[in-house]
């Protein structure tokens, strides 16, 4: 079970210092779980954690979820990677990476990312993940 609760941005990554249209791009074993069409916020403002609610915000889908929630279960093999990655999402699906978050979480383990650094520095992430 993965719960997002707030990306934060550190930097403004599009040109002459627009800031950040920030999401999130997830994967589990390699597998992409949530991308911009599940939650986006377009002009994120520096050091402030924005709260992740699917459908929300700029979410390229729009609001298609019954309810306000933020909590994924997925169906994961032992010793999988879970790799959050924070994006600025540009023009025509492009995007820059603003670093990444690796867990690999064991059987019977929670782990809690409190406004965790991506590997670059220029976001932080909130989430907690639990397994089985
Ligand atoms: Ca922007
Ligand atoms: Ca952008």
């Amino acid at each position: 079970m993965i719960t997002i609760n707030s990306i934060t941005s550190l930097s403004n990554e599009d040109a002459f210092n627009d800031e950040s249209d920030i999401y999130l791009y997830l994967t589990a074993d390699n597998e992409k779980q949530i991308d911009a069409r599940f939650w986006k916020f377009n002009q994120a403002e520096l050091n402030v954690p924005k709260s992740v609610f699917f459908g929300k915000d700029n979410a390229e889908f729009g609001d298609h979820f019954s309810e306000a929630y933020n909590t994924l279960y997925i169906c994961m093999n032992r010793d999988i990677e879970i790799v959050f990655e924070v994006r600025d999402a540009d023009a025509l699906g492009a995007y820059s990476s603003m670093g990444t978050v690796s867990i690999t979480p064991a059987p019977s383990e929670t782990i809690i990312l409190d406004a965790q650094l991506t590997s670059d520095g220029k976001a932080m992430i909130s989430a907690v993940v639990v397994t089985n």
